[in-house]
């Protein structure tokens, strides 16, 4: 089997804007699958989120989606949705109450508030592959336009406070590629993993707006494990010194990485195939350069998730025209 880098067959290579260093320029506009198969199928069962094209109006339940917020625990884009509820000043009547579309599944949560998805993603680049998939095609059939994805999130900072919010320019795997590589049909894809730089500087002068903490632009690491992977000691195994451990993280820091976590490249690279506007917002809640294990209380780490939620709530309220 052939490892080395694949082109896209013809059909995939749909014709969005490119820059000279093959960057996907992200637009606006109508959701463009680049699956030539979807079509063809007699119904498209997102399975995961419990839902499909035939049983599901999904232009009427989903038409008027602009932003869909992903965040990796189901509690916390539960509570998202309410956060959302009062930010947006949707008026839910007596009697009713926010649900979770996707109930039926029980793998993801799907919270819709007004033109809001929340939706849980889990932890790793799997489990957030198989929801960008279905979120993405979800969005598709729905005929929705102009849609901008954010992933809200929690990460190990490098040499930062703790509570620090970083907003990610670029996300690099652990060899510091800035692509996910996906085994497909034997071969070993590469799918570039750029996010919007607009986007990044408009949430960081929001965030910049709070003087209470820091908000900052970097490298993301995304890693496939939480402990060796991200040179972690306390891990069940550890074949390497507390010197080896030092050393990795000062040499990803010295190149720009300024948080770990798990799913950045996943949702960065396949954004960017989709050519479609996002951000990575996460709070770091450790500072790798001083120690491994999470030490916050959880009062703490609520009010530091909290941040990423306000920033990313204040440029929805300012693109909905909400004073
Ligand atoms: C951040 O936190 C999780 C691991 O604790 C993982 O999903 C991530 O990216
Ligand atoms: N999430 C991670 O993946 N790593 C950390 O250190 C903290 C949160």
């Amino acid at each position: 089997m052939s490892t080395s880098q694949t082109k896209y067959p013809k059909f995939l290579d749909a014709d969005f804007e490119k820059d000279i260093s093959g960057r996907i320029t992200p637009r606006d506009g109508p959701i463009v699958l680049r699956n030539p198969h979807i079509d063809d199928l007699a119904e498209d069962v997102l399975y995961h989120l419990d839902l499909s094209d035939k049983k599901n109006d999904l232009p009427a339940m989903f038409g008027d989606v602009k932003f869909v917020c992903f965040g990796g625990s189901p509690k916390r884009m539960e509570k998202f949705a309410h956060f959302m509820v009062k930010e947006l000043n949707i008026n839910i009547q007596a009697g009713m109450t926010l649900s979770n579309i996707s109930h039926g599944s029980d793998r993801y949560v799907l919270y819709k508030v007004g033109p809001v998805l929340s939706v849980s993603h889990g932890m790793g680049i799997p489990s957030m592959s198989i929801v960008f998939h279905e979120v993405l095609k979800l969005l598709y059939h729905a005929c929705c336009k102009d849609v901008k994805l954010f992933r809200l999130g929690t990460s190990g900072g490098l040499g930062l406070e703790p509570g620090t919010v970083v907003i990610t320019d670029a996300a690099v795997d652990g060899l510091l590629r800035p692509y996910m590589e996906v085994a497909t049909l034997g071969m070993l894809l590469q799918h570039p993993a750029f996010l919007d730089r607009d986007l990044c500087e408009e949430l960081q002068a929001i965030g910049s707006a709070d003087t209470s903490y820091n908000t900052v632009i970097g490298k993301t690491m995304c890693t496939y494990d939480f402990y060796e992977g991200q040179a972690r000691l306390d891990g069940a195994f550890c074949d390497f010194t507390v010197e080896d451990k030092l050393a990795f993280l000062k040499r990803i820091h010295d190149r720009g990485v300024l948080n770990i976590e798990m799913e950045s490249l996943c949702f960065a690279a396949m954004a960017h195939r989709a050519a479609v506007k996002s951000a990575i917002i996460c709070c770091t809640i450790v500072d790798r350069l001083q120690s491994d294990q999470i030490s916050a209380s959880h009062e703490m780490l609520e009010d530091w998730q909290g941040r990423c939620q306000q920033i990313v709530a204040k440029y929805i309220r300012r693109h909905l025209n909400i004073q």
